[in-house]
C-alpha cells in the first residue's frame, strides 16, 4: 500500500494520496511508517529525479501539493504521537530580492523530508532572520538569492547572526551563488539545487 502511495505522490495525484493515507491508517499501518516509507520516501525519489532532469519544476510543484494534502491528514496524528520534526529550518530570499520560486522548491523538499519550515518569504532583512531563529529555536538558516546585487545580503545575514551570538549554520543557494562565495562569506554550506539543499542540511545537522 505504501508503494502505491509513493506512486500516487510521484504522479501528483492529490486526492489519491489522501485516500491512500486514509486507507493505510485504516489498515493499522503506523503513522510514522506512512510518513517515512510513503510520503517522505516518494519526495526523496522525486528529488533524485529532479536532480537528474527526469522531472521538472511543474511536476515537483504538483507532487508537493499532493504531499501537503497527505501531510495535512497525518499532521494531527503525528502531533498526538509526539513525533518530532527532524529539525527547524528558517528559510527566505534575502533583502532586495523578490525571486522566490527556487526558495519555495527548497522549502517544499525540506518539508517533504520531514523538517519544520519557517518560511519568511522574499525580500527578508537580516534582522528578521535573527529574530526568527530566536523565536523558533531554529537549527539551520537557509538563504536564497537570484541577483548578483543581493548576494551581499547573505553575508549580512551570517554577520547579523554571529553578532547576535547565534552559531546557527547557514546554507546558501540560488543561481549566482557558488561554493567559493559560500566559503568567502563563512556560510556553513552551499547547494546548487533543491535536492542537494536537503542533503546539505541533513549533513549539517548530523554534525
Ligand atoms: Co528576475 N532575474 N528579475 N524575475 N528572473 C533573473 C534572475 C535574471 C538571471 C534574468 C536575466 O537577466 N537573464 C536576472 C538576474 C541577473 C543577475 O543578477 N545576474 C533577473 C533580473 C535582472 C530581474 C530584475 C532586476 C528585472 C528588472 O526589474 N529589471 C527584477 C528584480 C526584482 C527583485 O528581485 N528585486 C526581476 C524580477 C523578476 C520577476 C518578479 C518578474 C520574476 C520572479 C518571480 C518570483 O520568483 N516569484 C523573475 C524571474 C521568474 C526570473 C527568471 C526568469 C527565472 C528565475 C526562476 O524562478 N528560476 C530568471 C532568469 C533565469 O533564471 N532563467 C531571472 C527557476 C528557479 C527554480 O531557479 O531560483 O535558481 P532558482 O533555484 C534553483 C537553484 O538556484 C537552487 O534550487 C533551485 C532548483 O532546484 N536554489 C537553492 C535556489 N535557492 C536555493 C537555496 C538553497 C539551495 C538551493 O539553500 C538554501
Amino acid at each position: 500500500m505504501l508503494t502505491e502511495l509513493q506512486d500516487a505522490l510521484l504522479q501528483g495525484k492529490k486526492d489519491e494520496v489522501v485516500a491512500l493515507v486514509q486507507k493505510s491508517l485504516d489498515a493499522g499501518i503506523p503513522t510514522v511508517r506512512i510518513l517515512n516509507e510513503g510520503l517522505i520516501a516518494a519526495m526523496e525519489k522525486l528529488g533524485v529525479m529532479f536532480k537528474n532532469n527526469e522531472v521538472f519544476i511543474p511536476e515537483v510543484l504538483v507532487a508537493a501539493r499532493a504531499m501537503h494534502a497527505g501531510l495535512a491528514r497525518l499532521e494531527p496524528l503525528l502531533v498526538r504521537d509526539g513525533i518530532e520534526p527532524k529539525g527547524v529550518v528558517v528559510i527566505g530570499t534575502v533583502k532586495g530580492d523578490l525571486h522566490d520560486i527556487g526558495k519555495n522548491l527548497v522549502a517544499m523538499m525540506l518539508r517533504g523530508a520531514g523538517y519544520k519550515i519557517v518560511d519568511l518569504g522574499a525580500d527578508v532583512a537580516p534582522e528578521a532572520f535573527v529574530q526568527a531563529v530566536k523565536t523558533h529555536n531554529a537549527h539551520v538558516v537557509a538563504l536564497s538569492a537570484l541577483l548578483t546585487t543581493t548576494m551581499v545580503h547573505m553575508k549580512n545575514v551570517v554577520e547579523a547572526l554571529r553578532a547576535a551570538g547565534l552559531k546557527t549554520p547557514v546554507i546558501i543557494g540560488g543561481a549566482p551563488v557558488t561554493l567559493d562565495f559560500a566559503k568567502k562569506i563563512a556560510a556553513s554550506g552551499y547547494a546548487p539545487d533543491a535536492a542537494s539543499g536537503v542533503e546539505e542540511i541533513r549533513r549539517l545537522l548530523a554534525h
